[in-house]
């Protein structure tokens, strides 16, 4: 991570632990908001408005939080007035760097090669973890915000006109389940992964582990008999649902230990993901062999690295 801007090689793979060995995620720490006229948004500061060419993307395939913002930047039709970079697989003794493995790329905008140098150009004395996703300002040369709910939501309705498509991620007249339901399954079941396959105490583990399950029995009658969850397209709670989902066999089922069922066996959930993939643009978002790969290769979780060869994806999607 970055001290003072300093990348120090003392680097802790699994983030940070509370006192009973469960895994903290970081709080993300620039929260600003692209807004269509560049007024202030719910948080953080104005000055950021919506203009062609002026925002890009930092992302990983392997990421799910990065997902939800490629998956946004689809739905929303915004590919061409957001550009893309995406980092390799394998988190470096330098965190994240841009390459030449297959599906990754360079970083075009600002020539760098490892993100903790997009933290640094943001801000020179950043201290934290340079995660991913980050949305940048290629104009004001900084970083615009790094949470992924915050993007995601923006990127609904942040760019205005700019967006091709008009389908609504964020619906008014179901915004209080949509609230309700992403406020549930975060940790429960997308950061609840992470808790099992980071605790460091058996007891961290058992308690994440029937926390994901328990979520996946109550989440798994309520995608029955409808294409999606709060409306007749994807909104943010089916972005934030598919995109652990998406990962589960591939990675969280094995290396997170998350083993007490599989995706396949939810019939009604693995529907819910073939419906989601066969939506147009979301199945480019989802690069599986970046998944496994990047999963496989954390070494506190898996000192030799070996990826799994496993599962047949032709069977569970
Ligand atoms: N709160 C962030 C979390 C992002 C996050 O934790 N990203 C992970 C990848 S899945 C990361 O970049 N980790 C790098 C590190 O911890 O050094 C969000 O949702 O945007």
């Amino acid at each position: 991570m970055l001290v003072n801007g300093k990348w120090t090689e003392d680097w802790q793979p699994v983030q940070a632990k509370d006192e009973k060995g469960g895994f903290v995620r970081q709080v993300s720490s620039f929260r600003n908001w692209v807004t269509p006229d560049g007024s202030a948004g719910p948080t953080g500061e104005g000055g950021f408005k919506a203009e062609p060419d002026r925002y890009h993307l930092y992302v990983a395939y392997i990421c799910p939080w990065a997902s939800r913002t490629l998956i946004g930047r689809k739905l929303k039709g915004l590919e061409e007035v957001i550009s893309v970079s995406v980092v390799e697989p394998v988190l470096t003794k330098q965190g994240w760097r841009f390459g030449d493995y297959p599906g990754a790329t360079q970083d075009h905008v600002n020539g760098t090669t490892y993100m903790h140098e997009i933290y640094t150009r943001a801000a020179p004395e950043f201290t934290g973890r340079a995660t991913v996703p980050v949305l940048w300002d290629k104009q004001a040369q900084t970083i615009v915000n790094n949470e992924s709910a915050d993007i995601l939501r923006m990127l609904n309705s942040g760019f205005g006109n700019l967006a091709k498509h008009s389908i609504d991620l964020y619906p008014a007249e179901r915004r209080v389940e949509i609230d309700a339901f992403n406020d549930r399954i975060y940790p429960a079941l997308n950061n609840g992964v992470y808790r099992a396959g980071f605790a460091t105490t058996q007891i961290a583990y058992e308690e994440a582990f029937a926390d994901v399950f328990s979520c996946l029995d109550w989440v798994e009658p309520q995608v029955e008999g409808r294409p999606f969850l709060f409306a007749d397209h994807p909104t943010e709670s089916d972005i934030r649902l598919f995109v652990t989902l998406v990962r589960f066999d591939a990675a969280y089922h094995g290396i997170f230990k998350c083993n007490l069922r599989r995706l396949s066996d939810y019939a009604n959930l693995r529907a819910f993901c073939r419906r989601m993939l066969d939506w147009p643009g979301i199945a480019e978002t989802v690069n599986l062999d970046h998944i496994k790969r990047g999963y496989y290769s954390v070494e506190s979780l898996n000192p030799t690295k070996i990826v799994p060869a496993g599962p047949d994806f032709s069977e569970i999607f």
